[in-house]
């Protein structure tokens, strides 16, 4: 299916060339129909020579209804400028054209109608020429009756022609549906029509909705009047939601393949066209069907920051347009550059930005955006708009990408966030020397990192990981302080190792409790008690001794065979206790276990 809007000013026979070429009532409308004036926005198909069909979006041309006539054109890519012969170019065409090219609409055909009141000539000539001028480029024109008929072959040939011209729809898009109608269908509940750009739809499909916390259902389907198990783009559409009230939701709102949109109420974007100079401080944005109240900032000389009243789901490269409702004018194109901008707080930073913004033109840019955002995960770049390799080069730090999980880093921040991270595991073991390695998590908050799989990832040899550190390979041995004076016990007590070093002497030692600690942790000394520390072996022999006691023994007896004092033998027969090497008995004598 091709879609087409119809564009020009009121009464130059938008509505009757529809009906002419489809035989439907674009004119839904009784009101619209008593008046003989388009007020909302009208659909119809045809079935063309090719025996392709064409859907028509009908709009208004009053100047009072160009809020519809934006809503109905917003999602559509062609247009059918239509220019009465008998008026010729009128403010309206003249609105409606520069509406089109705010868009982008690069695709149309003028149709000079009422041929039989006046020579289509001098309106043709005019219309082209105004044309000519904007991203519609050169079109044909046809010139017809609506009354008689005259031209309308002609006209169904051309929109076959322009029909195929039209690019291939991305049919593996995600589904943005722009809702330009919600109604409600007695047995059946909402439905919600809109033109499907790009995507497909089926029956039974889950979709986002701005603002509902559930997602909406695809309950049925209509494409040009019939039930369809799915749609695919570019289609009209009506799409019967399951057990999404029709209050909930109507023109502007967006139907979304869920997870894919960042819904965002503030963007910067490039202003195309000829923008004004002063620009007011307040316009409407029309995107897609929606028009939203925004702020405007300016930034650089073409571009501004605009604070939407509620947000919408944009993409970077969408095309838009800025009007001022109280002056029926449309006050500029709008390209969007980034739909998650910066905040501006600091001096100068407006000025930056402004310098940022002038290097884009929203087309998305993968490593741009990694050079400005530095870090960021593929699913809130995609959620942009920007395009991330399905099968991105992992371990890609070099040539630009994935460095961890889905994160992706920009090539040169991820080699500066290297080289912190050598500087803080140094600084760390410098201030720490007694600790095997920096904590994950200190480094994590010391480099600023969102994630510490990101860590995790930056840790090159000689680092490495180890239970939850960053440290040297080996920082989990004995640092150099703490084996000095290891050696020095074994030095002095190898000979009578169940001899424990009094509190002073293992302050001459070198041995504080954070070293004992560390030697603890090492398996480079056995802690009994506090203060009371011998060589590990100790244990192996004590029990090799004890066992050539007459069994059982008493304290006293262990203490003499091994050579020691109370304060050494109580806690290390309790220990022997506990590791089941020794069990005491009732009478506090004691058996070595066998
Ligand atoms: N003579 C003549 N009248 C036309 C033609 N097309 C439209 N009209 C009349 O012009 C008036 C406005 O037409 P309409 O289709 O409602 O214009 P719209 O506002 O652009 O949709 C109606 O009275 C039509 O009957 C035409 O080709 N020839
Ligand atoms: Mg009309």
């Amino acid at each position: 299916m091709f879609v087409v809007a119809t564009a020009g000013h009121v009464d130059h026979g938008k509505s009757t060339l529809v009906r002419a070429l489809t035989g439907m009532e674009p004119d839904r409308w009784a009101e619209e129909r008593r008046r003989g004036m388009t007020i909302d926005l009208g659909f119809a198909w045809t079935t063309l020579p090719s025996g392709g069909t064409v859907a028509f979006v009908d709009v208004p041309g009053h100047e009072r209804f160009v809020p519809n006539m934006l809503a109905g054109v917003g999602p559509v890519p062609a247009a059918l400028i239509v220019v009465a012969a008998d008026e010729g170019w009128m403010p309206q065409s003249a609105e409606h054209l520069a509406a089109l090219d705010a868009l982008g609409v690069a695709y149309g055909l003028l149709v000079v109608t009422r041929a039989d009141l006046a020579d289509p000539g001098p309106a043709t000539a005019h219309a082209r020429a105004e044309i000519a001028a904007t991203s519609l480029g050169a079109v044909q024109a046809v010139a017809v009756s609506g009354l008689t008929g005259a031209g309308l072959p002609e006209l169904r040939t051309a929109l076959d022609r322009l029909a195929a011209r039209l690019p291939a729809p991305a049919a593996h898009d995600p589904v943005r549906l722009w809702v330009d109608r919600s109604f409600t269908v007695r047995g059946s509940g909402t439905v919600v029509t809109g033109t499907l750009g790009a995507g497909r739809l089926r029956v039974g499909d889950e979709l986002e909705l701005a603002g509902a916390d559930e997602p909406v259902r695809v309950r049925g389907l209509h494409a040009l009047g019939e039930a369809q198990p799915e749609a695919t783009a570019v289609a009209r559409v009506a799409v019967n939601l399951r057990g999404t009230p029709r209050d909930r939701l109507g023109r502007g709102d967006a139907l979304l393949t869920p997870g894919r949109f960042h819904h965002t109420d503030l963007v910067d974007v490039r202003l195309t066209g000829d923008p004004a100079a002063d620009l007011p401080a307040t316009l409407t944005l029309h995107v897609g069907s929606a028009a939203v109240p925004v702020r405007v900032r300016p930034l650089g000389p073409d571009t501004v920051r605009l604070r939407l009243a509620r947000p919408l789901p944009l993409l970077v490269g969408d095309r838009a347009l800025l009007r001022d409702p109280g002056r029926h004018h449309v006050a500029g194109g709008v390209r969007v550059l980034d739909v998650a901008p910066p905040p501006l707080a600091r001096r100068g930073a407006a000025v930056a930005r402004a310098q940022v913004l002038a290097e884009l033109d929203g087309r998305p840019d993968l490593a741009g955006e990694l050079r400005r955002r530095r870090l960021i995960q593929a699913g809130a770049l995609i959620r942009m708009g920007v395009p991330v390799p399905a099968a991105p080069t992992a371990g890609g730090a070099e040539t630009g990408v994935v460095v961890a999980g889905d994160w992706l880093a920009d090539p040169a921040h991820w080699r500066r966030l290297g080289d912190q991270l050598t500087e803080e595991v140094a600084r760390y073991t410098r201030d720490h020397p007694l600790e095997p390695g920096m904590p994950v998590d200190a480094l994590r908050q010391r480099l600023a990192l969102p994630d510490r799989v990101l860590v995790e990832a930056l840790v090159r040899p000689p680092l490495r990981m180890h239970a939850g550190r960053v440290g040297a390979a080996g920082a989990d041995a004995l640092p150099e302080p703490v084996a000095r004076a290891v050696r020095r016990v074994r030095a002095e007590y190898g000979d009578r190792p169940f001899r424990a070093p009094e509190a002073d002497h293992l302050v001459d030692l070198g041995l504080g409790p954070r070293e004992i600690g560390a030697a603890v942790r090492a398996g480079a000394l056995l802690r009994l008690a506090d203060n009371v520390v011998l060589l590990p072996d100790a244990l192996d022999d004590a029990v090799r001794v004890l066992a050539g006691l007459p069994q059982p023994f008493t304290l006293s007896a262990a203490r003499q065979a091994l050579d020691t004092t109370r304060r050494v033998a109580v806690p290390l027969l309790e220990l022997l206790d506990r590791r089941g090497a020794t069990r005491r008995l009732p009478d506090d004598a004691r058996i070595v276990v066998t």
